[in-house]
């Protein structure tokens, strides 16, 4: 396929800023920083395996999980980029404790907009070279512009989301997102540092037969999920399903997004609230879920409409093809 036919993510970014009425070109600004922050990145876990820089640094997140320098890296990289353009006001990492206030110039302090951000996610299967994400989400701040970001205008609800995307750092990389007109995906060519637009206007097919669970905490989880999980396995009309878990939410979102599927890290007796996070992974790929036709809730409500109370929040997920996702809600409710 001749490259020229191709259209860059930076050739779409431009034609799509006419999308926005009154857009002032921010926008196309703070996606185009993250697209070369997602360059870097790549360039770093990629050459992981050869520069020896997987290890632990000794730091734990505030989550208390341990860090490795990859994720340190990621985090450095995505907020140099993003406050170093005056492109945003503040920044949320899941790898820092607090929002980041981003005010190196008076213009930058200006800014519109605030990033939540999970710079590497799934970081444990990066020294068995297994595929991870960077997340992103996009929000426009609710405090007057000019004074200094405030924790509320992180706090906003998954529906106030501008733009939202992942990264997948895998055989291909590949960056997916949408600011609210469908999801489109854009696959990296290596060889000249370019996005391709490769996968237009993704759709979650309706339903799938694929569900992606981690299945080794059975015994924690609540009946609704045991009985979900039953059905998947039955011996009736298209089912059995097909189990696949990576382990790395992105690769897992991405697949079932493509192929049909549902993906499900669920409470535990030991983890009340599950473990993925509500601002940085969940409302994030339930924008980009909702946008791609698919659903996406904690098992009985909408994740987007849920009101944030802390940055680190977790929350149960469930996501994927829409009819699969109500099947689970429905033996959820039953178990009541
Ligand atoms: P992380 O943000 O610490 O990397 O954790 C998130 C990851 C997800 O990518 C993945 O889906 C999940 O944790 C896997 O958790 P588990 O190993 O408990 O199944
Ligand atoms: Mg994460």
């Amino acid at each position: 396929m001749s490259q020229q036919a191709l259209q860059t993510l930076g050739e779409f970014i431009i034609e799509k800023q006419d999308d926005f009425k009154y857009s002032t070109g921010e926008l196309s600004r703070l996606i185009s920083s993250i697209r070369i922050a997602t360059k870097i990145v790549n360039r770093e876990v990629n050459k992981a395996g050869i520069a020896d820089i997987i290890g632990k640094v000794g730091t734990e997140n505030i989550q208390g999980e341990e860090q490795q320098k990859l994720d340190v890296l990621a985090n450095d990289i995505f907020i140099a980029a993003l406050s170093q353009r005056e492109v945003v006001c503040g920044i949320a990492s899941e790898e820092n404790d607090d929002f980041i206030e981003v005010k190196c110039t008076e213009n930058a302090h200006l800014s519109k907009y605030v990033v939540l951000i999970d710079p590497l996610d799934g970081s444990s299967n990066i020294d068995v070279n297994v595929s991870v994400g960077t997340i992103f989400s996009i929000y426009r701040r609710v405090s007057d512009p000019g004074s200094p970001v405030e924790l509320r205008d992180f706090l906003q609800k998954g529906v106030n989301q501008v733009a939202a995307g992942y990264v997948v750092y895998g055989s291909s990389t590949m960056i997916v997102y949408t600011t609210g007109n469908g999801v489109n995906g854009f696959t990296l060519d290596p060889s000249i540092g370019t996005y391709y637009l490769s996968h237009k206007d993704i759709k979650f097919p309706t339903s799938g037969k694929i569900y992606s669970i981690n299945e080794g905490n059975y015994a924690k989880f609540p009946q609704g999920v045991k009985d979900y999980i039953k059905y998947c396995q039955e011996e009736e009309d298209d089912r059995p399903y097909t189990s696949r878990y990576i382990g790395s939410l992105v690769s897992d979102f991405h697949r079932n997004m493509l192929k049909g599927g549902i993906y499900i890290y669920p409470s535990t007796s030991q983890s009340p609230k599950g473990k993925l996070r509500l601002l940085y992974e969940a409302n994030p790929m339930a924008f980009l879920t909702e946008q791609a036709g698919g659903k996406c809730s904690d098992g009985f409500k909408r994740i987007m409409e849920i009101e944030p109370t802390e940055l680190h929040q977790r929350i149960p997920f469930f996501c994927g093809s829409a009819a699969m996702v109500t099947k689970a809600e429905e033996f959820m409710a039953k178990a009541v």
